[in-house]
């Protein structure tokens, strides 16, 4: 053993020694504009809310990173690799709330606690372009881009509906309407009408739409969920004469998707907060109180999409377009009215929702589309609308026509009539990022009576929250402040009044990662740093595949419009993990158990220590701490090191795919980091130095590097792992090979797994070849090709499934040739025992198989 070389792996002192090393070393800096021959490589996984301390979540989402990060910096790439906080947002004013905590002081505190847990993983991140949305100079820059959003026209005032809390006196998040009710004061919500700010992404919804086919390192999946949410429907307007002027209205405009189907008409329907439904309302009492219904129904439409489908007949009438006939007018509460006309016809035998109306409240189901070769007289759909392709009937001129060539011709005809048109229809809405309350950024726009809203001038900026504020007052705390909001209008200098709405937090997490570029600009994005855009591999959770995917990609075209940004897309590459999930003990009585109180014996059986009563487990559940089936990652780094951590988390399955966290698969990885450690520390020169066993070595190493960088680079990060294992067996299994094929194997070991296991690399590289420098530093290994080609194959050579030997075939060898080398081998030829050979399996480059 050199000197000084310990028995055992000491990580509790490697690891914070080398992290220490590569920060004075700068190895992860780089500079805010890339050097003009540098190939630049720009990694970054989505940034952490800080709640207060990290979970294996995020050690799964940096992990993932990290290894990219490394491995790309070796193979050449100048590599940015940053960190921040997405920070502003309701817990902390929760926080503020519940234990009169500032909710400034709250997050960061969390920063600095959730900075030294994510240090001690020692990834290889550039602090030096941290920063939290909720630093002034960074939402100062948001604001600035706000104004420049507004002078491009792409922000509006428009009215809208909000979940209103009539105790609290404030409006609500949809995740703060639980039941239909107020989080805090249970009283029912109201929908209520406010005067919001929006960005126009509608406007970009057919560009975001076209641009997802040119994503093709984007998950496909992620790329459906985008275009389904943005839903472009082709279809019709259709207007329908009101059988009596109703307030003056003479007609009412439908949007549907299925104008074939209007001669399967069955009622028409609309919205509660259409015009015909407060007309209504006027004249009958109950058509008023089915509307307050309605409204307590909150506005996410999750809520309404599962609620009973309910409605009220108003007693209006229209006459449809195509077949003259006349039809109820209702009011339905599963009729939006955001989305398309806010009215509806309703055709129950090709639409489930309407059929479960119809049934409900006994309204006609005339049958207009059935499967082709059905019988018309005899067809009828019976609780399941027919939705598929199929032939139109009893739809005079359109009978015959199947659903695309029937939309066409009922679209001509229709426009023929003058009664309406085709149209593209988006289900994307504009994005309303008023928020009523504190910590957020604020909107820099100043009201006056006389001016309207005033942009406030940049020279302003940042409008800062004030420090002082109350939360003991249900309510905006900016609204109720007592100074803060009163100004003199930038324009006309008459006293006006401060925006007292800030930013939802996803316009905070639309543009973070341009700032990254040039976190401490005077502006929000430095034109030359801007060239590390886009993202080439941008890592997180599925949960954010809709909404923070979409904003971001709609800021990133805006500010390319405006010539910020070189690319209209922020994130070349997408890849989205997997979960963290571990088992879950429950008690009979419903507790959730700890995994300390818990007993498993040697058949699985799970019993609660204490008192000996059965345990039921789950398996496989994400890690959540309403079930007590957490692991604190720092404590399993204070007890196993934050290789290990890496390596387990790396191992298990592939990343894409959910994994289970378990005692024994960290206790496993911590043995590979020791065994490694050994190898390292325990080469020297055989006493009989075996040339052949070195050329096999030598092979074993150079198709390891092959297997391993083809793994790091496609994200087969289990693979990765599974190979760097086969390496350390193949070295412990050479000890007579001469100890340079030795040293090279435990050097490429530690080279290749560096990426996932940095420190032990760094401190078992300083044994096997002292004074070659940081392994963070290193160039990636190229594995010698004249090695690749493999001289002989080793083979398993089972029968009926049980190892009997192993075999050295020439590469290359033909089956047969294979088949007779294995059934020559002694031990086979005892397990055969004579009995004939019935099959013969040959897995190529692994195993024989022979069944007798
Ligand atoms: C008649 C019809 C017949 C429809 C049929 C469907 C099947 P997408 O694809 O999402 O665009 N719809 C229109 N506006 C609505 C609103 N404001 N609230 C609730 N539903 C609305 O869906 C379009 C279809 O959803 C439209 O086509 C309309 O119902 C309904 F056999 O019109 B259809
Ligand atoms: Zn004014």
């Amino acid at each position: 053993m050199p000197e000084g070389a310990s028995a055992r792996y000491d990580f509790a002192a490697a690891e914070p020694r080398w992290q220490a090393e590569w920060e004075q070393a700068r190895c992860f800096s780089v500079p805010d504009v890339p050097a003009a021959d540098a190939r630049k490589y720009y990694v970054l996984e989505m940034f952490p809310y800080p709640s207060g301390k990290i979970h294996m979540g995020h050690v799964r989402n940096y992990t993932l990173g990290d290894v990219v990060a490394r491995y790309k910096r070796a193979r050449g790439f100048s590599v940015m690799h940053p960190m921040g906080w997405d920070a502003f947002g309701l817990p902390a004013e929760n926080a503020a709330r519940e234990r009169g905590v500032h909710p400034g002081e709250w997050t960061y505190a969390n920063i600095a606690n959730m900075r030294a847990e994510l240090k001690r993983m020692g990834l290889s991140l550039e602090w030096e372009r941290e920063f939290a949305t909720c630093d002034p100079a960074y939402y100062g820059q948001q604001q600035r881009l706000f104004l420049r959003f507004m002078e491009a026209g792409l922000v509006e005032r428009k009215e809208s509906w909000v979940n209103w809390d009539p105790v609290d006196g404030t409006v609500l998040a949809n995740e703060q309407v639980i039941d239909g009710r107020g989080w805090r004061s249970g009283a029912p919500v109201e929908k209520k009408k406010l005067s919001q700010w929006f960005f126009a992404i509608t406007k970009f919804a057919p560009d975001l739409l076209a641009a997802l086919d040119g994503l093709d390192r984007w998950p496909e999946r992620v790329k459906l969920m985008q275009a389904n949410w943005i839903g472009r429907s082709e279809g019709a307007r259709v207007r329908f004469k009101l059988a009596e002027p109703v307030e003056g209205a003479t007609e009412v405009e439908v949007f549907t998707t299925r104008p074939d189907t209007l001669f399967g008409m069955s009622f028409l329907a609309v919205a509660a907060e259409h015009p015909l439904a407060a007309a209504a309302a006027v004249r009958d009492p109950q058509a008023a109180a089915f509307i307050a219904e309605c409204r307590a129904l909150g506005t996410s439409e999750a809520a309404i999409e599962q609620a009973e489908k309910r409605g009220h007949d108003t007693g209006f009438r229209v006459v449809n377009p195509l077949n003259g006939e006349s039809y109820p007018v209702w009011i339905a509460n599963f009729v939006l009215m955001e989305y398309g006309t806010g009215a509806i016809f309703g055709c129950p035998c090709g639409d489930q929702r309407d059929l479960d109306f119809a049934r409900k409240y006994g309204l006609p189901v005339p049958q207009v589309v059935m499967p082709r070769g059905e019988d018309p007289a005899s067809f009828r759909v019976g609780d399941t609308a027919f939705t598929d392709d199929g032939v139109l009937v009893n739809s005079g001129f359109l009978d015959g026509l199947d659903v695309a060539a029937g939309k066409r011709a009922a679209i001509a005809e229709i426009e023929r009539l003058g009664a309406g048109q085709g149209v593209t229809n988006w289900r994307l809405r504009d994005w309303g990022v008023s928020r009523q309350r504190y910590w957020g950024c604020p909107i820099p726009v100043i009201h006056c009576d006389d001016c309207g809203a005033v942009p406030v001038p940049d020279e302003q900026l940042p409008v800062v929250l004030p420090q002082d504020v109350d939360f003991t007052r249900p309510g905006n705390p900016l609204d109720h402040h007592p100074t803060w909001k009163h100004v003199s209008c930038p324009r006309c200098a008459k006293p006006a009044r401060r925006e007292t709405d800030t930013c939802d937090t996803f316009v905070d997490s639309s543009w973070y990662f341009a700032r990254f570029c040039s976190p401490r600009a005077e502006q929000p994005i430095l034109r030359e740093a801007a060239s590390w855009l886009p993202v080439d591999q941008y890592i997180g959770g599925i949960e954010h595949a809709i909404l923070h995917l979409l904003y971001a990609r709609f800021f990133t075209r805006a500010l390319h419009g405006m010539g910020a940004l070189p690319s209209p897309e922020p994130f070349a590459g997408l890849f989205t993990q997997g979960m963290v999930t571990h088992a879950s003990y429950r008690a009979a009585d419903g507790r959730w158990l700890y995994p300390e109180q818990v007993s498993v014996d040697a058949e699985g059986r799970a019993t609660e220590t204490a008192t000996g009563a059965a345990v039921a487990v789950g398996r496989g559940e994400k890690m959540s701490k309403s079930k007590n089936n957490t692991v604190d990652p720092g404590a399993i780094i204070s007890r196993y090191g934050a290789d290990t951590a890496r390596w387990f988390i790396l191992s298990d399955n592939p990343p894409e795919r959910d994994m289970e966290w378990s005692e024994a698969g960290v206790q496993g990885a911590f043995r590979f980091t020791q065994r490694v450690w050994r190898l390292a520390a325990q080469l020297r020169e055989a006493d009989a130095p075996d040339e052949a066993a070195g050329r096999k070595l030598r092979a074993a190493t150079h198709r390891t590097i092959a297997a391993v960088t083809e793994a790091w680079e496609s994200f087969a990060f289990n693979v990765a792992v599974a190979r760097l294992h086969e390496l350390a067996n193949a070295v412990a299994d050479a000890p007579a090979a001469p100890l340079e094929a030795r040293r090279e194997a435990v050097e490429m070991l530690l080279r290749l797994a560096a990426p996932a296991m940095p420190h032990l690399a760094e401190e078992a590289m300083a044994l096997v070849r002292p004074g070659a420098g940081l392994v963070a530093a290193m160039p990636w290994p190229e594995a010698d090709p004249a090695l690749l080609k493999a001289e002989t194959v080793t083979l398993a050579v089972q029968v009926l499934g049980k190892l009997r030997a192993t075999i050295e075939v020439p590469a290359g060898a033909d089956e047969a040739t294979i088949f007779a080398l294995a059934e020559a081998e002694e031990n086979v030829r005892r397990a055969l025992d004579g009995k004939p050979i019935r099959k013969r399996i040959h897995v190529p480059g692994r195993v024989v198989n022979l069944v007798a």
